[in-house]
């Protein structure tokens, strides 16, 4: 009777571990490469390629705005990943910057307007005061060779300043 109930007792204490050891291996599984395990219907053909849910697998690119450059973590992309862009304006003056990922503008003859529609994506100005922060999700579906699309800020004369940084997309 007494070990029967010890029998008992120690199985339930054995729960949270099989519980825990299986989402382990959940999030392991789903976190890392699935083509070389067996039984996975999708995501085979030997194509090692990142999620293409809206899960968890956005790699983080940090931009930097300051007076007067663009930093990125990254400059170069590839089509189809899920980027998760975290924008700072760190200007040590009072100056607000935007961040716009668009062709080179060479003369300045075009308004904000057509800017924002010729963009492929931005973060307006008037939500990157200095200090403040914000994030925006992006895919690319075209690839860009370098010269073709640019980080820019077009506020005032801030581009022709100096804030514009180039990049490249690459096909995925
Ligand atoms: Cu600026």
């Amino acid at each position: 009777m007494r070990s029967r109930l010890r029998t008992l007792r120690d199985f339930r204490m054995l729960i949270p571990v099989l519980l825990l050891t299986l989402a382990a291996c959940r999030s392991s599984s789903s976190s890392g490469d699935m083509s070389g395990m067996p039984g996975m219907s999708h995501g085979g053909h030997g194509t090692p390629t990142v999620a293409n849910g809206t899960g968890g697998t956005a790699q983080t690119v940090r931009g930097t705005l300051s007076d007067f450059k663009i930093e990125s973590s990254q400059t170069t992309f590839v089509t189809g990943t899920p980027y998760h862009f975290v924008v700072t304006n760190s200007s040590k003056s009072s100056t607000n910057h935007e961040l716009m990922a668009m062709p080179p503008m060479s003369g300045d003859g075009m308004n904000m307007g057509a800017m924002d529609k010729t963009a492929l994506f931005f973060v307006d100005q008037s939500k990157l005061a200095p200090g403040q922060t914000q994030t925006i999700d992006y895919r690319f579906t075209s690839p860009a060779v370098a010269g073709q699309i640019e980080f820019s800020c077009h506020v005032g004369s801030h581009y022709q300043l100096g804030m514009k940084q180039p990049i490249t997309v690459a096909k995925g």
